[in-house]
């Protein structure tokens, strides 16, 4: 493929986001054997582009980092995508349900970079070294494609279906907490939806930016100081509707909410 074509993929999902619609996957009819590597270079140009419209990014993210993730989307491995500014959402704040598409919610922890972490090899103790504070997050994916269907790469060159996210007020140090064992709910309107524990993404949540910083090596890039970075979705993701309050329980970390508005 050429880079013509992949910024062309690229403004097709673009507008697929800023026209709130539906679109078909680039795998149904544009490029049926797209690849992974095919998909992050799509990725690329969506973030190019964005970045051109002046955007700015909080950090990169992880996603399908837990086996409830993976089986919910049918895709067996873990991929990345970047958070902008533009997504952020005060928490107890509101998300309108006018400006997305279809959108699910997640409970995340969260972790803030306190140095430069530079792959391969990089391990969760590495990462845990370097962190600042770890938080609590609720993410709100909103995949442009029809009924969440998609292949991996399709997903890649989606941005990882990012579109909102909530980040906890409280910052802790990651050394006061055993990161695996913290358990988590997820509830609307006050009835636990899902629950789970840290342990659910890659054994340690610290584990999935190791993961991130060794896959950022493969195209000469690093996780930096003062990223904000979504470490994946602990349960699988839940739909919501006009008037729902969704709020996140983590264990010492804290609590996130948002309301839901037409
Ligand atoms: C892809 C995004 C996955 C997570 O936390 O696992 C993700 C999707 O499920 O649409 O953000
Ligand atoms: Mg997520």
């Amino acid at each position: 493929m050429s880079n013509e074509e992949y910024k062309n993929i690229a403004q097709y999902l673009a507008a697929a986001e800023v026209e709130k619609r539906e679109v078909v996957k680039v795998t149904a009819e544009m490029k049926p054997d797209l690849s992974v590597e095919e998909g992050y270079l799509i990725q690329q140009e969506l973030v190019n582009l964005k970045l051109n419209e002046g955007k700015r990014i909080i950090g990169p993210k992880m996603g399908l980092t837990s086996q409830a993730k993976m089986t919910q989307m049918n895709v067996d491995e873990p991929i990345y995508g970047y958070v902008f500014d533009y997504m952020l959402i005060d928490n107890g704040g509101t998300v309108s349900l006018n400006q997305l598409i279809h959108p699910k919610v997640e409970a995340e922890i969260a972790f803030i970079i306190g140095e430069d972490i530079e792959g391969p090899g990089v391990t969760g103790a590495q990462v845990l070294a370097k962190t600042e504070y770890v938080l609590p997050a609720l993410e709100i994916i909103d995949s442009r494609y029809e009924n969440f269907n998609f292949t991996l790469p399709d997903v890649i060159a989606d941005n990882a279906s990012t579109s909102r996210v909530v980040f906890g007020t409280a910052l802790k140090r990651p050394e006061q907490y055993e990161l695996d064992l913290v358990g988590a709910t997820l509830s609307i309107n006050g009835e636990i939806k899902e629950l789970g524990a840290g342990a659910a993404v890659l054994g340690h949540p610290a584990n999935s930016v190791a993961m991130l910083a060794n896959m950022l090596s493969r195209k000469g890039e690093k996780v930096r100081k003062g990223d904000v970075i979504l470490t994946g979705a602990i349960t699988s993701a839940i739909m919501f509707h006009q008037g729902d309050f969704i709020s996140g329980k983590f264990d010492g970390l804290g609590e996130v909410s948002f309301t839901v508005t037409e």
